[in-house]
């Protein structure tokens, strides 16, 4: 079950315990093999100590499924989300590719980038990037910024991420990576990665 982030029984599950204040469909897409669009919707609500968080949810027909959590893995944070359709896979279908934000959050905050393949009833993670994740170059403490992008053409996403020492401040990184990645089965992988120094 690697890579599933909420199957449909658990998804149904969580929005009927789940007060859900607010909610707005970021987009329509065919995002499988089914004749209709699926719609993506953001879907807001309070999170602890007033702080706003957000989250993705695919709705197929009469299902609404999440494919992000309220808040970032790790952390009790307020999040904010967004999603948009990327196409990384031949075929018709898009993945979601999706930005998770600390709510009026700092340089230091916690940041998200995930890619998410909706396959009809659920959807599975084939990558994702947070300021936490493990294997940084060698002499670099943390991530202070992350971003992503999808090159034009080749079905290849890029990510950079802002790479600090330990002792730079939050506004100034001593090195940047940028990575390519393509999908491989249901996963992205690494094709290259480059880290300048400053
Ligand atoms: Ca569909």
């Amino acid at each position: 079950m690697r890579g599933v982030i909420v199957t449909g029984m658990a998804g149904a599950l969580a929005l009927a315990g789940t007060a859900v204040a607010g909610e707005r469909v970021a987009f329509a897409r065919q995002l499988d093999g089914d004749p209709a669009a699926e719609r993506v919707v953001l879907q807001t609500r309070a999170c602890d100590g007033g702080a706003t968080c957000r989250r993705v949810a695919v709705r197929d027909g009469g299902r609404t499924v999440p494919v992000s959590t309220w808040t970032m893995t790790g952390y009790g944070y307020g999040a904010t989300a967004a999603a948009r359709p990327v196409r990384l896979m031949a075929g018709g279908a898009s993945q979601l590719l999706i930005r998770k934000d600390t709510v009026r959050g700092t340089g230091s905050s916690p940041a998200e980038i995930t890619v998410v393949r909706w396959d009809g009833r659920r959807g599975r993670v084939m990558l994702r990037l947070s300021k936490t994740s493990r294997g940084l170059p060698p002499g670099f403490a943390y991530v202070a910024g992350i971003d992503a992008r999808v090159l034009s053409g080749p079905r290849l996403l890029l990510t950079r991420e802002a790479l600090n020492r330990a002792d730079d401040p939050t506004c100034c990184s001593s090195g940047v990576r940028v990575r390519t990645w393509r999908a491989r089965g249901d996963r992205l992988i690494v094709v290259s990665s480059r880290v300048r120094r400053r």
